[in-house]
């Protein structure tokens, strides 16, 4: 996986904000390619019939069948962005989810649609708000420009990673007060990373055109990927390289160490220092 250093002020706004953009991840043939192969998939979407009234009926989120591409696979290592994820993580991380997201134009004039504000993984579930850790981030590639307000992209409230508790939505609105609502925008080949814990939503698409965004979320590797997540078997594995490999889940027992990206972050000298069990006092 090619090296790219994450500077101190992308780990700066990244541990303030809960997000990060990375401006050009993506080449114009790479947008192009990808866009081919994420168009067939949501064909059917594509093709239903208009229903510019219903805000839901006009979003799809897809998330098997992703990884049987060659050039969706190389978007697993993709250079410009997951060795920033390996280092704001660590190198023991592998894929986690795939999703396509796609909005088609709701009517613009609608009233605003309820939101589906949450953090991921449904951690809080299990442990509450309080002092969660970041165990999982996902990068989302735009396939589309983003350049209106309300043209379909994710809604992140800023800073909201560090929130102790659930968002507080006043009666009758749907969005919370008392902090910013980020609607970013971006231009297609743009990607942006989000940590786990950052409250964001779908919202509506307003814009003309259909909008169209790859998320692909990456975790430590003590979490369990999801269920849909078609990874290539042993076998098919073999074929790749051993950072792809690892990141495909070739390690299945969790005690193995992450070879393949502890190697590639020692020769970039961005390996962790170690946690010692002990030390002598
Ligand atoms: O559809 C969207 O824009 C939001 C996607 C989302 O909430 C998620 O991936 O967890």
């Amino acid at each position: 996986m090619d090296f790219t250093r994450l500077t101190k002020e992308q780990r700066k706004s990244f541990d303030c904000d809960g997000f990060l953009v990375v401006a050009n991840a993506l080449s114009r043939q790479e947008v192009a390619g990808l866009t081919e192969i994420t168009d067939n998939k949501a064909r059917a979407f594509l093709d239903k019939h208009d229903v510019p009234s219903r805000a839901e009926y006009n979003q799809l989120d897809l998330r098997p069948g992703l990884l049987k591409y060659p050039a969706t696979i190389d978007l697993v290592t993709k250079g410009t962005t997951v060795p920033l994820v390996a280092q704001l993580l660590s190198p023991n991380i592998h894929l986690h989810s795939t999703a396509l997201i796609y909005k088609r134009p709701s009517d613009p004039d609608l009233p605003p649609m309820r939101r589906g504000w949450h953090r991921d993984i449904r951690i809080p579930r299990d442990l509450g708000h309080k002092n969660l850790p970041r165990v999982g981030i996902k990068v989302c590639y735009c396939l589309t420009d983003f350049h209106e307000k309300d043209s379909g992209l994710t809604l992140l409230a800023r800073g909201s990673q560090e929130l102790n508790g659930p968002l507080i939505i006043p009666e009758g609105k749907v969005d919370p007060q008392g902090i910013e609502i980020c609607d970013l925008k971006l231009n297609a080949g743009d990607a942006f990373l989000f940590d786990n814990r950052i409250y964001h939503t779908a919202s509506p698409n307003r814009s003309n055109r259909v909008s169209k965004v790859l998320m692909f979320g990456y975790a430590y590797r003590w979490m369990k990927q999801e269920v849909y997540l078609d990874n290539p078997d042993q076998k098919s594995l073999r074929r790749y390289d051993p950072v792809t490999r690892q990141l495909l889940g070739e390690y299945t027992d969790i005690d193995t160490p992450a070879w393949a990206l502890q190697a590639w972050a020692r020769k970039n000298k961005v390996n962790p220092e170690p946690v010692p069990w002990h030390v002598e006092a």
